[in-house]
């Protein structure tokens, strides 16, 4: 007997259109939160689950949510899919799409069966997952789980000096509800895994049983700019040269540590940031994170105790700016089951996993029993053009949160 299965064509349709609309003219994919680019992948998306006759609800924060409330099902707490349709910087159309579409799918598959489900089921789209242009990330699903307040969140400033609430405003993405509105029964995530270990071990599933801290600081180091040709090296106070030594001291240490702590420097800018002048101020990111909240503890500090030093070294100030910070978070194990259920009853080998990434999972976590499905990213790339995810995997990925759902929707969760 076949076992039920989603519209494969409608899906990975649907995630190919979305992949082209906000593309820079250098053909990136650009969709950063609350931008003109971003309005347009949510107006398509508003218009498919519309479409799929959900009812439409947007809060305050500009997460999106389609609710699936067949007449006659109490008003009890929804089950809830989602991820975010925002993109990074030259970002692959896998990355939070992927998640996105396929809960609006699997709930118009269940719909299209007549499924009388026990409970309403939704979809959302959470504002600013990937937090490029506003700081922190996952900041729509935090706000939503009542982990920041959300009229301090609307005054937040952009890298490019813009305010969030009136951006969203500007795009029409300033909603009445109140973020928190609807507190789910269950969340669950589908998202591509975006590292090697699927791919490497040859499973077509992860069941993601927790999700890694996340530890986010901009550090500003303060020297002079001086003469590049006159100024002797012992007379320097070079805050180029001291940011250099912070990012290889990350990298070696994290190198050397033989424990998966990881370590980016991802954004760099130096002052005047011209050829003949030593550099007088850098300014750059840290993005630490570890599994294990006081090792990352100990990463955190590691890196103080290091700026401390280099300061009196290089003859330079430094200050350091907090921009998120996110403790390693357990999601619920019985859903985890579930997934691996599902997955062995449609004959798919399927792993337990931590997430190196953040989600919106980590967030609904707080409100909710949450976990994630994971399908296996080709060579373990993401936040990169190249990424890509094999439609086959794709199709899985979707069945398998079908049935999770299908069965939340009929049995709701295991004691
Ligand atoms: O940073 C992250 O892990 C996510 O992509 N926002
Ligand atoms: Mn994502
Ligand atoms: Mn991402």
């Amino acid at each position: 007997m076949t076992k039920p299965s989603i519209d494969a064509a409608r899906l990975l349709g649907r995630i190919r259109t979305l992949g082209e609309i906000g593309r820079d003219s250098k053909g990136r994919l650009v969709r950063l939160a609350a931008s003109d680019t971003e309005k347009l992948g949510r107006d398509q998306f508003v218009a498919w689950i519309a479409g799929a006759g959900l009812e439409v609800a947007i809060d305050r924060i500009g997460n999106i949510f389609g609710i699936w409330k067949p007449d006659g099902v109490a008003d009890e707490a929804p089950i809830l899919l989602g991820s975010h349709i925002d993109t990074v910087i030259g970002a692959g159309i896998y990355d939070g799409c992927y998640g996105t579409l396929s809960g609006l799918e699997v709930i118009e598959t269940l719909k299209a069966e007549g499924l009388a489900p026990s409970r309403p089921v939704a979809v959302a789209a959470f504002t600013n997952e990937e937090g490029v242009r506003y700081a922190p990330d996952m900041m729509g699903s935090l706000v939503y789980a009542g982990g920041l307040d959300v009229d301090a969140v609307l005054a937040t400033i952009g890298t490019d000096g813009t305010v969030l609430g009136e951006e969203l405003k500007r795009i029409g993405y300033a909603g009445e509800y109140e973020p928190g509105f609807l507190k789910p029964h269950a969340y669950i995530e589908l998202h591509i895994e975006q590292g090697p270990v699927l791919e490497r071990g040859g499973i077509p599933v992860g069941a993601v049983e927790d999700l890694q801290g996340i530890s986010w600081q901009k550090v500003t180091i303060t020297g002079d700019a001086n003469h590049a040709g006159t100024t002797p090296i012992s007379m320097r106070r070079d805050a180029g040269h001291a940011a250099a030594r912070v990012v290889t001291f990350l990298r070696d240490r994290a190198k050397t540590s033989n424990t998966p702590t990881v370590a980016t420097v991802g954004c760099m800018n130096f002052e005047p940031n011209a050829i003949n002048v030593i550099p007088s101020r850098a300014t750059f990111t840290v993005d630490l994170r570890d599994p294990d909240e006081d090792r990352l503890r100990e990463e955190e500090a590691a890196l103080a105790s290091f700026l401390e030093g280099l300061s009196a070294e290089e003859q330079v100030s430094i200050s350091v700016e907090r921009l998120a910070r996110f403790e390693p978070v357990k999601f619920d194990l019985g859903i985890v089951e579930l997934i691996e259920d599902s997955a062995g009853k449609r004959g798919l080998a399927c792993r337990r996993m931590t997430s190196g990434a953040g989600h919106d999972a980590q967030m609904i976590a707080r409100i909710a029993p949450s976990a994630m499905i994971f399908v296996p990213s080709a060579g373990g790339i993401s936040h990169n053009p190249k990424e890509y995810t094999a439609d086959e995997d794709l199709v899985a990925g979707a069945n398998i949160l079908l049935d999770v759902v299908r069965r939340l929707a009929t049995e709701g969760l295991p004691a």
